[in-house]
């Protein structure tokens, strides 16, 4: 039972309720370990400002933000090239509108499942809060596998996939916009499903379109540029820049392609890419615009990438990103894929800074780790917040029925970026845990939530 009001005084009678609300979270949500995970880092951390501002300790209020409003499942059948029927499972989690619309990806991956969504929509609540922008926190995707299907296979998915979701979306309800397996080729077929269903031209229903269609400048390039303007923030708390450093980057996607183009242009060094078979390492820095090509326009594999790159690019199937010695390291790939031993591996080779571009790609007891060896550890949650942030500008143009150029598109991202750095920084020194990047994204963004969420009454 979670102790009422009056008997939350001190701290320990605070964490006793923070403890046994995590116990009944697991109670009611069985075997969804991915959101057990979010929603403990999260509570873990939350103790300091619930004694500093009682009413947040009121009950009720953690209860309902671990609480999605609104959870959609639906069946998604579609014909493959050959007449087969398949069948998936499609989810939207809508979690939290206090902020705004619903606003988050969607994941096309064969490990999804409602967990896995509901531990990504958790995320994004608080990580919108930090981006300061009016969207709230959603996720959504299915268990189809984009890989190896055809263009009319992926187009025809998308169409049934919408065919049910268009009902619960609209551009002041609920905005979806890609993630894994989901980007500007399946944004594209979705929104001319929403378009021809509903008959209307409601271009922020959805973001990460073409630009010639309503799409925003840098949205592609922005959660891996975030990503890298976050580290390059964390390394200068320490007297350095990036300039120079080399780079351990996991994933061949659109947060590591982007990633590595960034932090080329800025002088840094990133040695490696990596998918679900293996990793590269290629010795004279990734070559960005050859990646581009393999991954994005042949749909390859990072494999193909070593064999066109020549004798600087070595693949090794099954091995991870981790054991290569670098300054700095940006797991861009998928949650967990950087363990404890991966942690120690990157600490013994001196590894500064740990920032993270996909959503909880450390394990706790990888950022435990690091955190003890004194490396800067950035959460993703406020790391790789730069996409959604990009999105939401991509509904101001749409609304407004305005473009922006390129440069202001990045300099709003630059800005951006650097209020959420410095709000995690200043967060966490307020609550007396300087550097703790992690419990000072948890605490800013709990904070701009649980204010509006309190102002809205109980809902
Ligand atoms: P993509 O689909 O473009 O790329 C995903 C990459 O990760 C691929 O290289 C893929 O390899 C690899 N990967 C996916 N799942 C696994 C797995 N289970 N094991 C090993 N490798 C895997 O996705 P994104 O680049 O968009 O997303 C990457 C991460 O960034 C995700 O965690 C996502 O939630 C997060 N993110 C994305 C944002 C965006 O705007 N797109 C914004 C913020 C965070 P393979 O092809 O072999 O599966
Ligand atoms: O995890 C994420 O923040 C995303 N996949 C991007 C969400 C968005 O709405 O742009």
């Amino acid at each position: 039972m979670v102790p009422e009001r009056g008997h939350v005084t001190t701290r320990t009678a605070i964490q006793a309720r923070l403890d046994a609300l995590r116990d009944e979270i697991e109670r009611r949500n069985p075997a969804q370990p991915e959101f057990h995970q979010a929603v403990r880092e999260v509570l873990d951390t939350l103790a300091p400002v619930l004694a500093a501002r009682p009413e947040y300790a009121d009950p009720g209020l953690l209860e309902r933000l671990v609480e999605p409003e609104r959870q959609i499942i639906f069946r998604v059948p579609w014909q493959d090239d050959h007449g087969r029927v398949h069948v998936n499972r499609g989810f939207r989690v809508e979690f939290n509108s206090a902020l705004g619309p619903y606003k988050g990806g969607l994941r096309f991956h064969p490990s999804v499942d409602l967990g896995i969504i509901k531990f990504l929509g958790f995320e994004q609540i608080f990580k919108n809060a930090l981006t300061g922008l009016g969207i709230g926190g959603g996720k959504g995707g299915s268990d189809f596998d984009p890989h190896g299907r055809s263009d009319a296979e992926v187009m025809r998915f998308c169409q049934s996939f919408m065919t049910e979701l268009h009902r619960h979306l609209g551009e002041h309800t609920d905005v979806p916009a890609g993630d894994i397996g989901v980007g500007g080729r399946e944004i594209g077929y979705l929104f001319g499903q929403y378009r021809r269903i509903t008959n209307r031209w409601e271009a922020g229903v959805l973001t990460g379109k073409g630009t010639g269609w309503g799409g925003s400048a840098v949205r592609p390039e922005a959660t891996g540029y975030g990503n890298v303007l976050f580290a390059a923030a964390m390394l200068r708390e320490r007297g350095e820049d990036l300039e120079g450093q080399t780079v351990v980057v996991s994933g061949s996607g659109n947060v590591a392609i982007y990633t590595m183009e960034k932090l080329h242009a800025l002088g840094a060094n990133p040695l490696t890419c990596s998918d679900s078979s293996g990793y590269v390492v290629d010795d004279k820095g990734v070559d960005v615009e050859l990646l581009k090509q393999v991954k994005e326009v042949e749909r390859g594999r990072v494999s193909d990438y070593a064999e066109r790159r020549g004798a600087s690019a070595t693949f090794v199937p099954g091995g991870r990103v981790w054991e290569v010695p670098a300054d700095v390291a940006l797991p861009s790939a998928t949650q967990n894929e950087l363990g404890e031993q991966d942690a120690a591996t990157l600490v013994r080779n001196g590894v500064k800074v740990v920032s993270e571009g996909a959503n909880m790609p450390a394990t706790p007891e990888a950022v435990r780790l690091l955190r003890q060896a004194g490396v800067s550890f950035g959460p993703g949650k406020a790391a790789n917040a730069g996409g959604v942030a990009v999105s939401a500008l991509e509904m101001a143009q749409n609304h407004s029925r305005t473009t922006w150029s390129r440069q202001k598109v990045e300099e709003e991202l630059a800005r951006i970026m650097g209020d959420i750095h410095r709000t995690c920084h200043e967060t966490a020194e307020r609550y007396g845990v300087p550097g703790d990047y992690v419990t000072g994204a948890n605490i800013a963004g709990f904070e701009r939530v649980a204010d509006a969420m309190i102002a809205q009454g109980v809902i």
